[in-house]
């Protein structure tokens, strides 16, 4: 396929889920911290941006005075893990990059796991036991609280953790859907020695996810991977975004050498069309192909496009297209849309293009051209920017503030996720100083926040760089050694172990 969409219509308006549960969750959460030792943060590993909700941060910074390790406002040790699941259904080559990323940047310890596989939930297991023997010998137990986005698997992270850790059977229930766990749970036990308490709590969705293509971006990538409720984007609008995306990645990989492990096979090798089948952007026309391969025929000979979709949509989320990461980690996709633009369009490549509903989409919708070609990506490509390039020799260094968008990319994997990470953490921060700042304050109030916010991440990056620590076990975050517990706190909380 020459040609792919370097633009997607999105919709104009982003539909927020923030269900009851959800409130109330963030109601009582506040409240458990002060018993828990640890918190996880679960993220899903297609996902490795989107699935974070800067809400957990902000509790954790509220309640405990930081969000990674250290001391809390009454002198407990605390702290945050964050695990990627769905491991298996992800891009295995980001997880090293990743975990870099976050430890140099912000002293975050993340680890990767597939519930079901035991080698993964028992490093998980092996972490949160260490923890609770650095803590001290008054530490005879540990409570742990898993928080995260819905559906990214905290339920059965905490059974494969139980399984793994005491032999039992499933003791939370999960399900394919968000907004399975409605409640905080009783505790559970999932290890003996040193005995290891857990709660499961309910998936909580951000009230907002953001304005205009940012935020339905957000919400489709959260359709995709059944994060967010069904039916809250059109089901063409979802499948029409993985399309375009799986399309655009492939685009990218066209640049690479054959048998590079980034490349994907792709996606219609996966689903029956037996090599007969070449690419489209064309949604109608892919899901048409796709209704007649599967047989999928309403009375009358019309081709059944609902159960195609479906279909398409439920073999991506179960990995059977291969293994995805949504999120542009690379940058590569932002680099080929901005490879063109409208005053210089790519040589070779300019179409009509149409939108889910078969309505031709003007140059004026989509905000940019709407195709180029593969070849001209790649000429884009060779070209170097000597500011990226000057930026990138400097691995752990990257300000993105600082750095235009290179029009090419840094040359090393660790540098590109470095540079997307720094970007997303930078963002991340602005906008919580945004919203912190509140409706009642001017716009000049709410510029210094986000400046203030800009500092902070800066200097936390500074000090994860330049202390041993912010890994488990190292000092604190903030400096302090991660010290003993002061005590146990009274009360076993919640209903009664199982
Ligand atoms: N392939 C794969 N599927 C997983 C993994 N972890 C969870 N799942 C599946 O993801 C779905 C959601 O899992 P849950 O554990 O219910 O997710 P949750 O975060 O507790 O969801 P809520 O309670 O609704 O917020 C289920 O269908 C699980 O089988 C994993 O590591 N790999
Ligand atoms: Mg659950």
């Amino acid at each position: 396929m020459a040609l792919v969409r370097t633009a997607f219509p999105f919709p104009a308006r982003t539909p927020s889920w923030f269900a009851g549960h959800m409130a109330r969750s963030l109601r009582e959460l506040p409240g458990l911290l002060d018993e828990v030792d640890m918190v996880v943060e679960a993220r899903d590993a297609r996902l490795p941006l989107t699935s974070v909700n800067p809400a957990f941060d902000s509790m954790l910074e509220r309640v405990w005075g930081h969000s990674g390790v250290g001391l809390d406002r009454k002198g407990m040790s605390k702290r945050k893990l964050v695990v990627y699941t769905k491991r298996d259904l992800a891009e295995q080559r980001y997880e090293a990059p990743l975990k870099k990323a976050f430890m140099n940047q912000t002293g975050q310890r993340v680890l990767f796991a597939d519930s079901r596989v035991d080698a993964d939930v028992k490093q998980v297991l092996r972490v949160a036991a260490t923890m609770a023997r650095e803590a001290g010998e008054t530490l005879t137990e540990l409570k742990v609280l898993v928080v995260g986005m819905p559906n990214v698997g905290k339920s059965s992270l905490l059974n494969g953790l139980r399984r793994v850790g005491v032999r039992k059977g499933k003791a939370f229930t999960t399900g394919a859907m968000p907004g399975v766990t409605r409640r905080l749970t009783g505790t559970v036990k999932i290890y003996d020695d040193p005995k290891i308490y857990v709660f499961d709590t309910p998936g909580v969705m951000m009230p907002f996810l953001g304005h205009s293509e940012a935020g339905s971006e957000r919400g489709l990538k959260l359709a995709i991977t059944a994060g967010i409720k069904d039916g809250l984007f059109e089901p063409d609008a979802i499948a029409d975004y993985l399309l375009y995306k799986l399309n655009l990645r492939l685009a990218t990989e066209a640049t690479l050498a054959e048998g590079d492990k980034a490349r994907h096979e792709c996606y219609t090798s996966h689903l029956p069309f037996k090599g007969a089948f070449e690419r489209t952007d064309d949604l109608s026309v892919f899901l048409d192909e796709l209704a007649l391969r599967l047989g999928a025929i309403l009375k009358g000979g019309e081709r059944n496009t609902e159960a195609s979709m479906a279909f398409f949509l439920k073999q991506f989320r179960e990995g059977k297209l291969g293994r995805w990461t949504l999120d542009d980690l690379d940058g590569v996709e932002s680099a080929f849309i901005s490879s063109i633009t409208p005053d210089q369009p790519a040589p070779g490549a300019r179409i009509e293009l149409l939108d889910h509903n078969g309505l031709p989409i003007t140059v004026s919708d989509m905000g940019a051209v709407g195709s180029t070609s593969e070849a001209a990506f790649a000429e884009a490509t060779a070209a170097t920017n000597a500011a990226a390039a000057k930026a990138a020799e400097d691995d752990d260094d990257f300000l993105a503030a600082d750095i235009p968008m290179p029009p090419t990319l840094p040359e090393t994997l660790q540098d590109r996720v470095s540079l997307t990470v720094a970007r997303f953490l930078e963002q991340a921060a602005e906008e919580r100083a945004a919203a912190d700042a509140g409706r009642n304050k001017s716009a000049t109030q709410v510029r210094k926040a986000q400046r203030e916010a800009l500092s902070q991440v800066r200097d936390t990056k500074r000090k994860a760089k330049y202390e041993s620590g912010g890994s488990f076990g190292g000092k604190s975050s903030s400096g302090r050694p991660s010290g003993k517990a002061k005590g146990r706190p009274s009360g076993r909380g919640r209903s009664g172990k199982r």
